[in-house]
């Protein structure tokens, strides 16, 4: 079969478990085609989808400008590695540094590539710059934490999934409850080689868990007392995700070290970035790191045009409106539901918790009703939905999407 042969649903199922490492359990549906807040499947149906491949299609599949972005690039210069200089480099890194409001930006591809890129520059800053005893270095993360799947990121991950056969692990994470400002003044207090901490402003996987009012700014203060780098992982929650341009934007906070990803390319091409200050981002010199297409031509092009798009098309003050509209319809219609208990996020990333042990396939069940109705959605943990459409969507849109999901929960519901 010629490659390019027009397969249908279930034939390109079985060449996926056939040819393919089972390391998903995709939802049954085989998209060939996105366009906007649309995907359509082999089989020319289409669905809104509100996943938006993790919030990393923030600006709406195939969009224009950065598709052109990328294409010119494309068919100009694709990869030079850093072995060399090339045109397209320094401009994204002078637009990212403006855009954000750091000095320094070095970019990376993956999401985990970047978490893994700040944790090194955290640990050289502690020993040359804070004077931590060498190999001494600890860094404080939070339970229930996504951070990517590299082995030292599950190192301290508590997922048994993402763990279980993988170790030996790396050393030198202190695991805290997430949202609990105690816990972290008093693993500062208790450590004295602490370099940094490491936190979701919303935890994504966990299930779209929103820290209470004012914990990322006390969190950082803590920081600063204890001359300790404040990271914030905003590869699912920033580029416009969550009503700002950063999460952490919703409470004026500046991270020392900014981890950026998926949206940053608008989910056509992998870029990721961390971002920092000359006295931090400084500590990395010729050979300490990097990756061969680490800020590639065609990813500075494709960059720079998604973050045009955020700001040119005003999709963050979008997320915030249609986040509002989107938590009232929820709310109202939990007033009546016996299967939904509450609905929580902030800008367009949201969940609804099923009333259900996480065990259950309730959630599961819904979702594969969503995608029969034309919508696209994922659990993330047994009885957690995430809904996450792209921030180009429009107010009819979102309203027509509301409906779909209460006449699909409609069908669950016990009362009925
Ligand atoms: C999968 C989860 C979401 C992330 C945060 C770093 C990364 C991610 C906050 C790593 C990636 C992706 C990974 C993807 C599914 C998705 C995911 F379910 F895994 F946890 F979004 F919640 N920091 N999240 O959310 O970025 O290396 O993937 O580019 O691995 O299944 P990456």
């Amino acid at each position: 079969m010629a490659v390019l042969d027009q397969l249908t649903s279930q034939q390109a199922i079985d060449l996926e478990n056939k040819y393919g490492a089972h390391n998903y359990h995709p939802l049954p549906v085989v998209l060939s085609r996105g366009e906007g807040v649309y995907v359509w499947d082999v089989e020319g149906k289409r669905y809104y989808d509100f996943l938006s491949a993790y919030s990393a299609v923030n600006q709406g599949h195939c969009h224009p400008v950065i598709v052109n972005a990328m294409v010119k690039q494309a068919q100009t210069l694709t990869l030079t590695s850093r072995a060399f200089y090339n045109d397209m480099l320094g401009k994204f890194e002078a637009y990212a540094t403006k855009y954000f409001g750091y000095d320094k930006v070095l970019p990376m591809n993956t999401g985990a590539e970047a978490v893994e890129t700040a944790l090194k520059i955290c640990r050289k800053w502690a020993y040359e710059v804070k004077g931590i005893a060498d190999h001494q270095a600890e860094i404080i993360v939070c339970k229930n934490n996504f951070h990517g799947r590299t082995t030292t990121i599950i190192s301290f991950s508590n997922d048994p999934v993402a763990r279980k056969n993988f170790g030996p692990f790396t050393e030198g994470f202190i695991k805290i409850e997430y949202d609990n400002l105690q816990a972290l003044e008093d693993t500062l207090k208790n450590h004295p080689n602490v370099a940094g901490f490491l936190v979701e402003p919303i935890q994504g996987e966990a299930g779209v868990y929103v820290p209470s009012e004012g914990y990322l700014s006390k969190a950082k203060a803590l920081c600063e007392q204890y001359n300790v780098l404040f990271m914030a992982d905003e590869v699912q929650t920033g580029i416009g995700r969550t009503g700002k341009l950063l999460a952490v934007d919703h409470e004026n906070v500046k991270p020392d070290i900014l981890i950026l990803g998926k949206a940053l390319s608008g989910g056509a091409y992998p870029v990721s970035a961390v971002l920092a200050a000359d006295a931090i981002m400084n500590v990395i010199q010729p050979g300490n790191h990097g990756s061969t297409f680490g800020g590639n031509p065609v990813a500075a092009a494709v960059a720079m045009a998604a973050l045009d798009v955020i700001k040119d098309e005003h999709l963050a003050e979008n997320a915030e409106k249609l986040g509002q509209i989107f938590r009232s319809e929820l709310n109202a219609y939990i007033k009546t539901s016996s299967i939904v208990q509450l609905v929580r996020g902030k800008g367009l990333l949201n969940a609804i918790v099923i009333n259900d042990d996480e065990y259950s396939d309730t959630a599961w069940n819904i979702c594969l009703a969503l995608r029969d109705n034309g919508l696209l959605a994922k659990p993330t943990h047994g009885n957690i939905i995430r809904f996450a459409p792209p921030l180009v969507m429009t107010e009819e849109q979102l309203l027509d999407c509301v409906s779909i999901i209460k006449r699909t929960l409609q069908q669950f519901e016990t009362n009925s």
